[in-house]
């Protein structure tokens, strides 16, 4: 079977879409680090349909760690197939990637790529953990990334460290900035992602801080598209459907959202003629996102793989669950968002269900039970907090907080792997359960980067949790039955 490159696209079938625009006469004008499985279903995508309007907007995607991505796309060209998961499957080439970077073998490129006029935009998916914030949103000096970046500054290892150098060397060279989109699923991330970069700045020139406050824009952004993780079962059906193999395809749903706040320092494509929300506000948008998917994503994660299911649709097949997260969005978070944002909650509810259920993809609930520890705060305490605070019950909503930690306990038990920034401190902590509720929630409220003070000092939800977490003994279906 022949390899996806550019020399081969014509084997390719004939209903697979190609780059409908000259790569090689495309610059590279955007900058993207975390070049992982949801940016190229996503950034990619979009700036493969900026490039068919015309433009420099080709990407250099740079990993700062694994070479994974590089030496799996750099033999097929960058170029790589997307399928688009529906009932009905459709497949594209991808080829907004014109270059990819890795490691700290790459650094000196990539650096030199920051400060390069011709970038004029950088997009990073890090996820949650790769921002090195503390709980309150704030930059942790204490994360040995950014305690090598304030030693180290001109040699960085870190997202904020590496933003920091890439523009000091345009402020030095009177470059002007480039616009730094945070596409990951925190509240409020490019406003915190410029905060913390100001604050490292800060801490080797204050000039430089100035000037980065004043002069880069940070926006604010809500991104959407449900991307399974690849694997070889993706990479077999592309080889038989396309005609080509590919090293690393990429599958998502069909549906894909980007809201990006029209904040900008330097030129950026006409995103609103490819389907992009420009808006002065994105915080109704972001924040219904990650509180009405992904709370219930990991809502659905937890309960799912204790009641033994092993991805989203499955679960959506149990009518007990899908009930109970459909009244949990309905009932206990939709109160939380904003009523005059203008969204239609019940309608963007039942298209969110939808979208669990669709039977085209295969969405692990394993991939998304990674990293609770620091996806939970983002997803769902914040709606706790915000119900406790209106004397709202908040029963359902401690319900995916004690399937997390019984979650934890069963790694514990089956000695499998924990995909978490916290995994040893988690896993003594689950080592150290009995099953006492009021013992076992003590020791996960322990952990203060996770469990804010505003949540461990409240009765109600300690109440209600250590309820949940008992109920869950008897099972989900038990639970469900009696929260
Ligand atoms: C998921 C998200 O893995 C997860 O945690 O909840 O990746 C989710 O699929 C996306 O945010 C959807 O846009």
């Amino acid at each position: 079977m022949p390899t996806l490159s550019t020399a081969n696209l014509d084997l390719l079938r004939a209903d697979v879409a190609r780059p409908a625009y000259d790569r090689d006469a495309a610059g590279i004008g955007v900058v993207h680090f975390g070049p992982g499985a949801f940016f190229r279903a996503h950034q990619a995508f979009f700036f493969d349909e900026a490039l068919a309007k015309g433009g420099n907007w080709a990407i250099c995607a740079a990993a700062l760690r694994s070479t994974d991505v590089r030496d799996a796309l750099r033999p097929q060209d960058n170029l790589y197939i997307l399928a688009e998961l529906e009932r009905e499957t459709r497949y594209r080439v991808i080829g907004s990637i014109k270059e990819t970077l890795a490691g700290p073998g790459d650094r000196a490129a990539l650096l030199d790529r920051l400060a390069n006029p011709d970038t004029v935009i950088v997009t990073m998916t890090v996820t949650e953990k790769g921002y090195c914030l503390k709980g309150d949103g704030t930059l942790d000096f204490d994360h040995p990334d950014i305690a090598h970046d304030v030693a180290e500054p001109l040699n960085p290892v870190s997202l904020i460290g590496h933003l920091v150098e890439g523009l000091r060397r345009r402020f030095k060279a009177g470059t002007a900035p480039f616009t730094v989109i945070s596409c990951d699923n925190l509240v409020d991330n490019g406003h915190k992602l410029g905060r913390a970069v100001a604050a490292l700045a800060e801490r080797q020139d204050a000039a430089l801080a100035a000037w980065i406050r004043a002069e880069v824009a940070f926006p604010r952004t809500m991104v959407d598209s449900i991307t399974p993780a690849t694997d070889d079962a993706l990479r077999t059906r592309v080889a038989s459907e396309t005609g080509l193999s590919d090293n690393w395809p990429i599958q998502r749903e069909r549906f894909t959202q980007w809201v990006i706040e029209d904040k900008f320092c330097n030129v950026r494509p006409d995103f609103a003629s490819i389907g992009v929300t420009l808006t002065n506000d994105v915080s109704a948008y972001d924040r219904a996102k990650l509180r009405l998917l992904n709370g219930p994503h990991s809502t659905l994660a937890y309960l799912g793989s204790l009641a033994g299911y092993e991805t989203v649709a499955d679960t959506m097949g149990d009518a007990d669950l899908a009930g109970f997260v459909r009244r949990l969005m309905l009932d206990d978070i939709r109160p939380t968002l904003n009523q005059d944002a203008g969204i239609d909650y019940p309608a963007y509810i039942d298209a969110i269900l939808a979208r669990f259920a669709n039977p085209g993809i295969r969405h692990l609930l394993s991939q998304i039970a990674w990293d609770g520890s620091a996806k939970l705060p983002f997803r769902l305490f914040g709606t706790i907090a915000e119900r406790l605070a209106a004397g709202a019950a908040v029963d359902n909503l401690a319900l995916p907080v004690a399937a997390w930690m019984h979650f934890i306990r069963s790694k514990v038990a089956d000695g499998t792997k924990l995909t978490d920034p916290l995994s040893d401190a988690l896993l003594t902590i689950g080592r150290a359960c009995t099953g006492d509720a009021h013992r076992d929630v003590c020791g996960f409220f322990a952990l203060e980067q996770v469990f804010p003070a505003a949540l461990t000092g409240n009765a109600a939800f300690r109440t209600a949790l250590e309820r949940a977490y008992g109920l869950l003994d008897g099972g989900v279906k038990a639970a469900l039955r009696g929260i």
